[in-house]
């Protein structure tokens, strides 16, 4: 497919992601929003992915929604197009994707970054919800996946204030996983999602989905529903391929069923 503010690339089971709108440091424009999502449906459907990373340039992962864009929205006009629903897309993705944020993770861009299953930052990355400053309010989730990312204090600090905090400090408190030089971000990302791709797809998409499941459900029920899909993988060819593996000392060899 031909995108103009994406780039994809494949390596191997894994597909990168860049978003690719250098001149505004990857801001969201509804093509670019509609891209990532007609992107990820795609791979959602290619049953050789198993694995997804989205990424940005040096300079910026997202710097936020396109501002330009924005200004002059009535209200009729975005409740009517409800452009920002197709976000909804890449939080429901089944597969998982890894966001690389190296610079700029502001505003929509910081929502895109949380959207994801994990964040590797770059040392030079910075996020923050500056939304405030131009007289609104995070639109996509800010408010809500940063509150269970980090906490009350902190999110209302930054959501409130529009502070930027850096890589060291975002680490430190949960929003990232692990932090990479810069010039080594991509490829431990992709090292990441090579050992994730590698995996049996049916066991990776249960984890995934049962790891979600703590944000929606009561501790007792996300137990359950743990050990329902725990029970389930007992009926995957990769199940017994990966134990039997073990007990004979070699290496398995997933067939993705
Ligand atoms: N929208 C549109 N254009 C942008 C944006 C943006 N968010 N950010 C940067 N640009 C453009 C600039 O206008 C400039 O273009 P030009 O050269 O044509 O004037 C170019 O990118 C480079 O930017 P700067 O010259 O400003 O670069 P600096 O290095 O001086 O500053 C900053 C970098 C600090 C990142 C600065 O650009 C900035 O503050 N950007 C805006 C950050 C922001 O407020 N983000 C929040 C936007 S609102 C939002 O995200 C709402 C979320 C709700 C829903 C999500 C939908 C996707």
């Amino acid at each position: 497919m031909d995108y103009e503010t994406i780039e994809i690339e494949r390596h191997g089971r894994v597909a990168l992601l860049r978003l690719n709108r250098p001149r505004a440091l990857n801001a969201l424009n509804a093509k670019l929003i509609g891209e990532i999502a007609d992107a990820l449906t795609h791979f959602e459907a290619d049953a050789e992915i198993g694995c997804v990373v989205l990424t940005g340039s040096a300079e910026a992962f997202a710097a936020g929604a396109d501002i330009k864009e924005l200004r002059d929205k009535t209200v009729a006009e975005a409740y009517l197009d409800d452009f920002l629903a197709r976000w909804d897309g890449v939080a429901r993705a089944r597969k998982p994707v890894i966001a690389a944020v190296a610079g700029y993770a502001l505003g929509g861009g910081c929502e895109l970054a949380m959207m994801c299953d994990f964040i590797l930052a770059a040392d030079t990355a910075k996020f923050g919800q500056p939304e405030i400053k131009l007289g609104v309010i995070p639109g996509s989730g800010g408010t809500q996946r940063l509150v269970r990312s980090i906490g009350k204090s902190k999110a209302m600090e930054l959501v409130l204030t529009g502070r930027l905090m850096g890589a060291e400090e975002a680490e430190r408190c949960g929003l990232v996983a692990r932090i990479a030089p810069a010039d080594k971000l991509l490829e431990e990302a992709l090292k990441s999602a090579q050992t994730i791709a590698a995996l049996s797809l049916p066991a990776v998409l249960m984890a995934k989905e049962a790891v979600e499941r703590a944000y929606e459900t009561p501790l007792s029920e996300g137990v359950r529903f743990e050990r329902r899909m725990f029970y389930s993988l007992f009926a995957t060819h990769d199940q017994k391929e990966g134990m039997t593996a073990f007990i004979e000392k070699r290496s398995p060899k997933f067939e993705h069923r």
